[in-house]
């Protein structure tokens, strides 16, 4: 790699940045069971503090994602001890997610339910998680609702539809000033005839209809296999509309695997498209870099390391592309041109840079290595093993 290139590379790690999953560290599993792992965070302390060890190795996530019920269940009023978590273990309250989708009464949906005291319960907890992104600071509230129905001519679609755009707007008022709505959108499970929010064009039509402050999220796993992901990328950046990732990988489904383990070259075409736009227009879109994982075997902290490794190393071939010979090729329509000038910057071994620029920054070149040494696994599986293996109960 040349200095121009390294020099790119510096610059594209100094502003990369990823949000953890507190769900990410917790003993998760699927409906055949759940495997449950002596070190996993059960407390919303130990999921900070897990993050804290992921950020503390790779500099890089220093904010994690929060899951109303699973880390806040009492609102505003866990707000202080967030802050003492955030300040004890330096991990910021990143987004807030509600939880729209596991109490008895959304069994027929929560925004698109036909009872209009359940979409009221509904808003009344989007409005209360805006609340408690206001009291810590956090900006994106991110929303998704497994609302949607099992068979034919059970649900109104379009009767929900506008249940969906009158509940958003209702929330979208409440929204303080630097908060933003992200609307993450879902083509089934749970929901497995419709989903009411199904696809980047159903949500990119609810954000706009929400008001100035929604746009949408896009979570790797929520495509049909076949679907180009980067072209919705590349549309939802040309619309100014894309608001943030939640990145994971899959073979089949919505797999929740760790990031780059299945198609690595998916998330690197995905990262070029948005190095392209900002080569090409100078401006740095506003996105929200997030994983959302469930790692049912690997070790929670391992795969979440792995994860961050991952994807930094995807961004950094990604800024790789010439973007001026691309774009010159693509006029000239040189396909063979264009392809190898990703296929060339996709092959590049980026990680004794990144080793380099770990360096630089007093951070260990090798996270998973230094979290293997540090003994760190050790004492938190020895802490919380009792506890962990009472709780062969709940999902989360
Ligand atoms: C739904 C989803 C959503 C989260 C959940 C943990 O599949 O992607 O983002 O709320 O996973
Ligand atoms: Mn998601």
């Amino acid at each position: 790699m040349d200095s121009p290139q390294t020099d790119r590379v510096f610059r594209a790690l100094e502003s990369f940045r990823i949000e953890l999953p507190s769900w990410g560290f917790a003993n998760t599993g699927t409906r055949f069971g759940k495997f449950i792992q002596p070190a996993a965070a059960t407390t919303l302390e130990e999921k900070f503090s897990d993050a804290g060890q992921v950020h503390l190795l790779t500099g890089i996530c220093p904010s994690m994602a929060l899951h109303v019920l699973w880390d806040c269940p009492e609102g505003v009023k866990n707000a202080g001890e967030i802050k003492a978590y955030a300040r004890r273990y330096n991990i910021q309250p990143g987004s807030i997610n509600p939880n729209l989708f596991q109490d008895q009464e959304y069994k027929y949906g929560s925004f698109g339910n036909p009872n209009k005291e359940i979409r009221e319960r509904a808003v009344r907890h989007v409005q209360d998680s805006i609340a408690i992104g206001m009291c810590l600071n956090s900006r994106n509230v991110s929303l998704w609702f497994a609302d949607g129905s099992n068979y034919p001519g059970t649900a109104h679609i379009r009767r929900r539809k506008r249940w969906f755009e009158d509940n958003l707007k209702t929330a979208h008022a409440d929204l303080g000033p630097e908060q933003q709505l992200l609307i993450e959108y879902k083509p089934f499970e749970p929901a497995f005839y419709h989903t009411d929010i199904a696809d980047w064009g159903m949500a990119l039509h609810l954000a706009r209809a929400a008001g100035p402050k929604a746009k949408v999220l896009v979570d790797t796993g929520h495509h049909y296999a076949s679907q180009n992901i980067e072209q919705i990328v590349a549309w939802l950046l040309a619309e100014d509309m894309l608001g943030g990732f939640h990145f994971n990988d899959r073979r089949y489904a919505d797999d929740d695997l760790t990031l780059g383990s299945i198609d690595p070259y998916q998330v690197f075409r995905i990262f070029r498209e948005i190095s392209f736009f900002e080569w090409e227009t100078g401006q740095t879109p506003d996105i929200a870099y997030m994983i959302d994982q469930s790692h049912n075997l690997k070790g929670k902290i391992e795969a979440m390391i792995q994860t961050v490794n991952v994807a930094q190393q995807l961004y950094a071939k990604a800024v790789l592309v010439n973007n001026e010979a691309l774009a010159a090729a693509q006029q000239s329509c040189d396909l063979v041109k264009s392809e190898s000038l990703l296929q060339d910057a996709f092959a590049t071994d980026v990680r004794p840079v990144i080793r380099e620029w770990r360096n630089s920054k007093g951070l260990p070149e090798d996270p998973l290595d230094a979290f293997r040494q540090s003994g760190y696994l050790a004492r938190i599986s020895a802490e919380r093993a009792g506890r962990n293996c009472e709780s062969l109960t709940s999902y989360v």
